[in-house]
Formats: structure tokens, C-alpha cells, sequence
């Protein structure tokens, strides 16, 4: 394959209902898309930096900067036998994971379009549906909090993940499982304790969550080696695992039982799945994270979670309940069991609706 061409778009879309973490509330989702274009096909990826730097270091101005002036000419006019071979051809570029990732999984679609094979396919998918779950936000009271959690579960999805911070944890859990004593429930604290606060975490142990998400620093490794000795709640790293070595070292040192996967976390489709592998092979599950993604990197999710080791109902949930309209059409959507259809035409197998990314669209550049 080789690429002619690599398109930036830098899009905003209002979101249908706020949404809040340990670091912040949201109303709108700022990301880059990418079209890259060769031998007759297009192919589209996202890259899941936010306008701030504060789930990762990296912002929709770095994408741009190191895209357009590192990553594109190291792209642009070569031959790749596969997209597999992409990730390492980037390697020069330290870091910058989430900006790789759009490019790279914009080329997986590429590829998969140019031989008429679903993109899941290519990945080594091996499912037809995927479980699906969903996040919801800190919110302003525990009552909104449990309304809505009635309203997701009503829809049919079969995990329920609530963000946690200090002052919005233990009370939140125990008014969550009052009403809800058997629902699959996780928290993710998107690394907003630290280890003086482990007594407090050892509180959660008796609800039964599946998992903790990320208590301790976005960096740390060891702490939360320490820290899982110390809880029975088993601990699921997402923003320390930045590469495929760190969660080698993690899961030999004992950091987490679970790790969430998201492909521009680590750097796109091809890093994704040699972390799958290093997970299934060390008999740690996996699920698959969300950030806020529009339906084209949502469908990109779709089609990686369709792989054996995701174990666990990922965060990817429908369409509607972040951007009506979305970018493509039909819109995803799940069934009433919770599950969602990996789309099986070729590439990431959506029809993307070209006048909703221009109305979007705040810049954009042909590379
Ligand atoms: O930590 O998983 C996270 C959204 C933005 C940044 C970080 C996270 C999230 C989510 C949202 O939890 C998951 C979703 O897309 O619904
Ligand atoms: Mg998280």
C-alpha cells in the first residue's frame, strides 16, 4: 500500500450531555480526523487528544504539529506491505502515541478498503457483536447519578462504570449498589488518589466492583503495586499503559489484574494488538476505553474489541448518547441484549456523512 495523501481535519462537536471527570466537566469534544488517500481508496482514522492536556499530555495543537511536520513525511509516498509496518516507521517520533494513532488506523481502513475486508478481519477479530458498557460522568447529585444509571441499563447495557474522585467515591458506590446490589459495576478514578489514600480505597472492597480504573498517578507503575496488595478490588491500569514494555512491566510486577485498551493510548491498531497478546498470554482481560470518539473512531473501537482477549464489556456505547447527529450514518446503535454489530462491509465498514465533518470542521490541512 502507499498513502498520496494525509488530510487534517480539526473538528468540535457539541456533546448531547456534559460529561465529568476527576480532572474536569466537558460540554464539547475537540479532535483531529484524518483521511488518508492511495491507490484509489480513502481511509479515516481519529486521534483522541482533547483540546487540554489533561487525561495525557498530548492536545488536538500537538496532533497537528507533530502530524504535519514529522509524521506525515515519514508517511507520505512510501510503500508499506502492511499496515502493521507503520507503527515502527514512526519510531524516531518519541512519544505522541495519540497522534500516530490517528494516521496509523486510518491506514489499517485504507487497507482493509483496498482488499474488501472488514477491518475487525484484518485485526484478528473473531466476533460478530461486542458486549458493550458505559461510562457516566460525576454528576451534580447522587439522585441524577442513579436516574441515570436506570436509564443506561434500561437500554440493555451490561456494565455500568462511574467516575469516582475524593468527596464523590465511597457515598456514591454504596448509594449505587443500594439500589443496584447485582449490576456488573467498575469506578475509574482517572488517577486521582494517591497511596495515603489506600485505606479509603480498601473502603470500596466490599461492592463487589469488577474493577478500580487507574486510582494512582497516570505515570506510576509501582505505587499500584502497592496499592493492589493492599485492596481486594482488582486494579485496571489505563493511563499509565502508554506502551506495550510498560505493560509487561506492570503485569510482572504486579500493578493490575485488568488492562483497558485504547489504541491511541498506545499508539494505534498495530501496538493495540501486540498488548492484546501480552494480555492474553499472561491471563490478564482486557476491555476496550473510550474517549468521547466520534462514530468514526468509535467504529474503529468496535472493530479491535472484536478480538478474543476483550474479555469485559468496553466503554463503547451508541452513538446518541454523545453527538446527535454523529459523522456517519446509520448512527451506532446497540441491541436490546447490550451488545453492539461489528459492521462487516469493507474498512471500518460506515458510511461517513462528508457535510456534517465540514460543518464540524474549525481547520484542516492536505498534507
Ligand atoms: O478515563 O476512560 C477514561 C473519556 C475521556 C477521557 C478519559 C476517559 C473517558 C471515559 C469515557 O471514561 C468513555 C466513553 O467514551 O464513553
Ligand atoms: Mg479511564
Amino acid at each position: 500500500m502507499r498513502i498520496d495523501k494525509i488530510e487534517l481535519f480539526l473538528c468540535r462537536l457539541p456533546l448531547v450531555h456534559f460529561f465529568e471527570t476527576s480532572f474536569g466537566r466537558s460540554y464539547d469534544r475537540t479532535f483531529v480526523l484524518v483521511r488518508v488517500e492511495g491507490d484509489g481508496h480513502e481511509g479515516w482514522g481519529e486521534s483522541v487528544a482533547e483540546a487540554n492536556p489533561y487525561y495525557s499530555s498530548e492536545t488536538t495543537e500537538t496532533v497537528w504539529h507533530i502530524v504535519t511536520g514529522f509524521i506525515a513525511p515519514l508517511v507520505i509516498g512510501r510503500t508499506f506491505d502492511h499496515p502493521r509496518e507503520i507503527f515502527p516507521a514512526l519510531a524516531r517520533v518519541r512519544g505522541h502515541n495519540m497522534a500516530k494513532a490517528g494516521v496509523e488506523m486510518a491506514a489499517w481502513d485504507l487497507y482493509a478498503q483496498s482488499i474488501g475486508r472488514p477491518l475487525s478481519k484484518v485485526l484478528g477479530g473473531t466476533r460478530a457483536r461486542i458486549p458493550s458498557g458505559v461510562s457516566i460522568g460525576i454528576q451534580d447529585s447522587f439522585d441524577q447519578l442513579l436516574d441515570k444509571i436506570d436509564r443506561e441499563l434500561a437500554a440493555g447495557y451490561q456494565r455500568i462504570k462511574i467516575k469516582i474522585k475524593p468527596g464523590w467515591d465511597i457515598e456514591a458506590v454504596e448509594r449505587v449498589r443500594a439500589k443496584f446490589p447485582s449490576i456488573g459495576l467498575q469506578v475509574d478514578a482517572n488517577a486521582a488518589y494517591t497511596l495515603a489514600d489506600t485505606a479509603l480505597l480498601a473502603r470500596l472492597d466490599p461492592f463487589n466492583l469488577l474493577l478500580i480504573e487507574q486510582p494512582l498517578d497516570y505515570d506510576d507503575v509501582m505505587d499500584h503495586v502497592v496499592l493492589q496488595r493492599s485492596i481486594k478490588t482488582p486494579v485496571c491500569l489505563d493511563e499509565s499503559i502508554h506502551t506495550v514494555r510498560i505493560a509487561r512491566d506492570a503485569i510482572a510486577a504486579g500493578a493490575c489484574k485488568i488492562i483497558n485498551i485504547k489504541p491511541g493510548r498506545v499508539g494505534g491498531h498495530q501496538a493495540s494488538i501486540e498488548l492484546h497478546d501480552l494480555c492474553a498470554a499472561n491471563g490478564i482481560p482486557v476491555w476496550h476505553g473510550g474517549m468521547l470518539e466520534s462514530g468514526i473512531g468509535r467504529a474503529h473501537n468496535i472493530h479491535l474489541a472484536s478480538l478474543p482477549n476483550f474479555r469485559l464489556p468496553g466503554d463503547i456505547a451508541a452513538s446518541k448518547r454523545y453527538y446527535q447527529p454523529d459523522l456517519i450514518e446509520p448512527a451506532i446503535d446497540i441491541a436490546a441484549d447490550g451488545t453492539i454489530a461489528v459492521p462487516d462491509g469493507p474498512g471500518i465498514g460506515v458510511h461517513i456523512v462528508r457535510d456534517r465533518i465540514t460543518q464540524a470542521t474549525l481547520r484542516h490541512i492536505s498534507l
